[in-house]
């Protein structure tokens, strides 16, 4: 199986994000599997568009998308995107997003294909914190999640798609008030959470 793998840049003041850090140490192949590596930008819309043209030309069988949830303590493989947008952080383009649906013909949410609960027990078993996540949030991520969604549903039918917050790493953490994951733990278990994905 072909499977495409995003990481967001970083954004939001930070000069690093895991996403894209982690994204670029996964191995070529995770169990048989052919591993297809993209960096993406952190700005409405564009997103999309590179996530897009990526899946018309690499036609992969399933597409992970990876983003940083600074806060959280876990890997967290999401279940649900849904049309909505907001926020007060200008994206790389310098701007907020317009609030409201992201496509005003879309259903109002969708659920990821993906195998989260044996994702999220792979991961464990790797030794790596991880649990079930119900809101991307309303930022770039969940909109890369829904606009890849609304793709699915209306064009590739076939095509399996999700998506993983990780934390912040150890140097984000604003002197320990946020919790974080070494880069190494954050391969590992993305590697777990991709290869149970494979195999379902
Ligand atoms: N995290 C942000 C956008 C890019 C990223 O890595 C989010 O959770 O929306």
């Amino acid at each position: 199986m072909k499977i495409l793998v995003t990481g967001f840049d970083p954004f939001g003041g930070e000069k690093i994000n895991p996403a894209i850090e982690a994204v670029k140490r996964l191995p070529n192949e995770i169990a048989g599997n052919k591993i297809i590596k993209l960096e993406v930008p952190t700005i409405f819309y564009q997103s999309a568009d590179v996530v897009k043209k990526a899946i018309e030309k690499e036609n992969p069988e399933m597409v992970i998308n990876v983003g940083q949830a600074g806060g959280r303590g876990a890997i967290t493989p999401e279940r649900i995107a849904i049309n909505f947008q907001s926020g007060s952080t200008p994206d790389n383009s310098g701007k907020g997003p317009k609030e409201g649906k992201i496509q005003a013909d879309g259903l109002d949410g969708y659920f990821t294909q993906l195998p989260i609960k044996k994702m999220v027990t792979a991961i464990r078993h790797a030794g790596i914190p991880a649990q079930i996540s119900n809101s991307a949030g309303t930022y770039v991520c969940n909109h890369l999640f829904y606009e890849i969604q609304y793709l699915i549903h209306h064009d590739y039918p076939d095509l399996k798609g999700g998506f993983i917050h990780i934390p912040y790493l150890p140097s984000q953490t604003k002197n320990g008030r946020y919790p974080s994951m070494s880069l190494e733990n954050m391969v590992v278990g993305l590697t777990a959470a991709i290869k149970a994905a494979a195999m379902c």
